[in-house]
């Protein structure tokens, strides 16, 4: 079989999908998609790269940056800021939004991103990940503030995250479906290994921090205890449990062969409004898991349909088998 680059499915999907998939587009994934393979590079050298550790700052999350953190933020932003294809980037990195420098042109989009998610996974050798999302410049708009990434993430256009496992898979939708793309180290390019990725509607395994039991609330007791009950339960089948601590790891996982991820608010981090971020990870991982099939809530409503208020609110996640996710959901609002 013929390989399908990242190119030419792009191409063709401009041709098929032109209202959707510009040149412009087209240009802004090839040029994410290159600088996730810059990344890639880096992340595989670890310790030979000397780019392992902390850089000895703290990010406006309060994190402990990782130097990959940092290098990671700093590809994306050179990879982007000269194509003409955006207007602004804004990163969980940076406070507030990248402008385009003046001396290049300006397009009509936005990118915003989580150049390196799961960090804390980088010195113990676990993958980890880049997530993105594409949003549409509001119109008009020649310098964009931290309030026009403030989208629902119904608006994206285009989503996709990679993965740094033992292998470097990319992958993406833009509302047609999700496509998985391998990195062939060979040809330095990305090859089409998956079209149409679906999630099974029903799973028997779930990914949770389970240390964080005492802190949550009624809905996700009564949940995680049935599926722990397992064939002694209501359930009345076993369960398994999975947990990375990277969310593009353990959202792969259940692209491939299904599952539901939960970071609900809880009593430990309500305080900041949960632990996920709603603009670079809730909402690119929730188009994703939605194309291919599966359900994606903060435990209440739809994801995507949050009014996002600040650039790096948080909020609570429930994603991945429709039937899992909407059961849980359906606990919180009181209707099972
Ligand atoms: P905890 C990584 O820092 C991250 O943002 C997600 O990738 C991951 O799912 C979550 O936090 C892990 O959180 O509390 O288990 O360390």
């Amino acid at each position: 079989m013929t390989a399908i680059s990242l190119t030419r499915f792009l191409l063709e999907a401009q041709r098929e999908h032109p209202d959707v998939m510009t040149p412009d587009l087209r240009l802004l994934v090839e040029v994410v998609a290159r600088a996730c393979k810059t990344i890639s590079n880096a992340v595989n050298k670890g310790a030979l790269g000397n780019v392992l550790g902390n850089v000895g700052t703290t990010n406006v999350q309060g994190e402990a940056q990782k130097k990959l953190d940092v290098l990671s933020n700093e590809i994306l932003l050179e990879a982007n800021e000269w194509g003409g294809h955006l207007a602004a980037l804004a990163s969980e990195e940076m406070d507030e939004p990248h402008p385009i420098p003046n001396r290049f042109p300006k397009g009509e989009y936005l990118l915003v991103f989580d150049p390196l998610d799961g960090s804390s996974n980088i010195d113990v050798n676990v993958s980890i990940g880049t997530i993105f999302s594409v949003l549409r410049c509001p119109e008009g708009v020649r310098e964009p503030t931290a309030d026009d990434f403030l989208q629902p993430g119904s608006r994206q256009v285009v989503a996709g995250y990679t993965v740094y496992g033992p292998s470097t898979i990319l992958v993406l939708t833009f509302g047609r479906g999700v496509a998985c793309f391998t990195l062939d180290r060979e040809q330095g390019s990305f090859v089409l290994t998956q079209r149409d990725l679906r999630i099974p509607e029903d799973t028997s395994e779930y990914a949770i921090n389970a240390s964080n039991r005492r802190h949550w609330d009624p809905p996700v007791q009564r949940y995680i205890a049935e599926l722990d009950a397992g064939r002694t339960g209501p359930r009345g089948r076993d369960f398994n449990m999975r947990w990375v601590g990277s969310m593009v790891a353990d959202v792969h996982r259940i692209l491939t062969r299904g599952g539901i991820f939960m970071y609900p608010v809880d009593a430990k981090c309500r305080d900041k409004g949960g632990r996920l971020r709603l603009l670079y990870e809730a909402n690119p991982m929730g188009f994703i898991v939605e194309q291919a099939g599966g359900a994606a809530t903060d435990g209440r409503q739809r994801i995507l349909d949050v009014p996002p208020q600040a650039l790096h609110q948080r909020i609570g996640v429930f994603l991945g088998s429709r039937n899992e996710v909407e059961r849980v959901t359906a606990y919180h609002l009181g209707t099972a």
